[in-house]
C-alpha cells in the first residue's frame, strides 16, 4: 500500500488495510494498480459492492485527486456491470466520512448499492 498523503490518524491495521494486504480474504469484483473493489460482508442489498483506493487515507479529504479519479473510474466500472449482471437501474453511491457520520472502518470507501435510497437499512 503507499504511504502517501497518509493521515495521521490512519490505523494500519485496519480492515480494509488488511483486505488489500492480503491478510484478510475478500470476494474480489475488480482491482488494478490504484484500486480494489470487492463484495461488502454485510450486504444492504444483492450486490452491494465496496470500492477502496489503496493507498492510505481515511476519508475523502485525506484522499489525493488523482486516487479519488481512479476510484470514480472503477466505480463506473462496477457500476455497468451491477446494472448488467442484476437487471437494475438503480445504484446508491455512498460514502461516509468520520465516526459522526458513521463511518466504522477508517480507510476511504465507496458503497455501490443496487438498490433504491428509500430500502437502505430494512434489509
Ligand atoms: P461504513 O459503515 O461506511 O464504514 O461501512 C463499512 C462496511 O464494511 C460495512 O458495510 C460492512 C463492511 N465490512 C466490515 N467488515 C468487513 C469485512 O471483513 N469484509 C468485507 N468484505 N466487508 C466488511
Amino acid at each position: 500500500m503507499s504511504e502517501q498523503a497518509q493521515s495521521p490518524s490512519y490505523d494500519n491495521d485496519n480492515i480494509i488495510a488488511k483486505i488489500i494486504r492480503g491478510e484478510i480474504p475478500c470476494h474480489k469484483v475488480y482491482e488494478d494498480d490504484k484500486t480494489l473493489a470487492f463484495m461488502d460482508i454485510m450486504p444492504q442489498a444483492t450486490g452491494h459492492v465496496l470500492i477502496v483506493p489503496k493507498t492510505a487515507a481515511v476519508e475523502l479529504s485525506d484522499l489525493p485527486i488523482e486516487d479519488a479519479a481512479a476510484v470514480m473510474t472503477t466505480a463506473k466500472k462496477v457500476m455497468q456491470a451491477q446494472r448488467e449482471v442484476f437487471n437494475r437501474t438503480g445504484i446508491v453511491q455512498l460514502q461516509l466520512n468520520s465516526a459522526e457520520a458513521g463511518q466504522s472502518i477508517f480507510h476511504y470507501h465507496m458503497h455501490l448499492i443496487p438498490t433504491n435510497v428509500h430500502e437502505l437499512g430494512k434489509h
